[in-house]
């Protein structure tokens, strides 16, 4: 008899302990109350090429339409500047943060502080470390596209353009950022099955135009032999495109092209026959953000990846979708 007793002692006590994790894990998340006006800060990453411009625009766009007095800042592509400015919003007492982290790391603290504060912070198009931080427990959710299937995709299409045949430049994003890390991993992956692709070198071009040209350049005369480029976005690819024909070669003829964004100069490129292919990547996440925030505010449990599905733009698709493209 005792021992029975001692066992549903031992069972209660594990059943009481348990629930007190989950309670505490459950208790993590900040709360949100439901009102018709908030304070919303959304900490932009830097603002050097259109696609970062485009995003902070659909914000500023979206911040009347959703009852948000929006508090935007710009880190200059400084993760450091971008942790100072999380944490003023902090600071300020804002009542949820919108933070795109130009790195997965050194924005992790800010994250941790904000929610220590009670604050819900939801990563929009860039993502921190998940083996640190978890989305439904340390932030809302994260709100993008699927950089690997992104880097996939680029790669699917540069294997059927080429048969198979392709000595590759890559041109990285910023290093130590999530769509840099994955569209490396999607693309990699892909290429290292094919017997016939190699890559000749892959070096970071900051997701930055003429960063991307100066790094092509240099890449450039170490392979002259390079036939592909696959650059993890279209800033980038333009870079390249300027490069190459300043040594004389001929971008969508003798270089063939992958990319990705979406941008305007980028299916301008696609028209002209020097970029063959752009991988959509939306910026566009202001209305997104707000849907989100209002189902959070309305006591929905948020799925711990808010997708998007993304486009992908050709020879066969450009000129229809130049117009709508920024
Ligand atoms: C993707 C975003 C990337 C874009 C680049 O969600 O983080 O950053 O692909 C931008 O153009 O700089």
């Amino acid at each position: 008899m005792k021992t029975v007793k001692l066992m549903l002692a031992a069972s209660a006590a594990l059943i009481i302990s348990a629930g007190a994790v989950s309670l505490a894990h459950a208790q993590d998340l900040p709360p949100l109350a439901k009102k018709d006006h908030y304070k919303v800060g959304f900490a932009q990453s830097e603002s050097n090429n259109p696609w970062r411009i485009a995003e902070t625009k659909s914000f500023q766009d979206t911040a009347p339409k959703c009852g948000w007095d929006l508090v935007a800042t710009d880190a200059a592509s400084s993760a450091a500047k971008q942790v100072a400015d999380v944490d003023s919003m902090i600071a300020q007492g804002v009542d949820a943060i919108f933070l795109p982290p130009r790195e997965e790391k050194p924005l992790l603290p800010a994250v941790l502080r904000a929610k220590k504060a009670g604050i819900p912070v939801f990563l929009v198009d860039r993502s921190v470390d998940a083996n640190v931080a978890k989305a439904g427990r340390d932030y809302v959710t994260f709100l993008g596209s699927d950089f690997i299937d992104q880097g996939h995709r680029a790669a699917d299409w540069l294997i059927k353009a080429t048969g198979g045949k392709a000595k590759i430049i890559e041109l990285e994003g910023t290093t130590g950022s999530s769509p840099a890390n994955d569209r490396k991993k999607g693309f990699d992956d892909a290429v290292a099955k094919e017997s016939g692709m190699t890559i000749l070198a892959s070096q970071s071009g900051d997701f930055a135009r003429d960063k991307g040209r100066q790094v092509m350049e240099t890449l450039l005369q170490a392979h002259p032999d390079v036939t592909a480029v696959y650059a993890h976005n279209d800033e980038m690819a333009i870079g390249a495109i300027q490069a190459l024909e300043a040594a004389g070669r001929k971008p969508g003829k003798d270089v063939i092209i992958a990319s990705i964004d979406g941008t305007r100069d980028a299916m301008q490129a696609i028209i002209d026959g020097k970029l063959g292919v752009t991988v959509e990547s939306s910026p566009f996440f202001g209305p997104l953000s707000c849907e989100t925030m209002k189902r959070y505010a309305a006591g929905e449990k948020i799925e711990p990846w808010v997708k998007v599905s993304d486009r992908i733009f050709t020879i066969d698709n450009a000129a229809a979708s130049i117009a709508g493209a920024y």
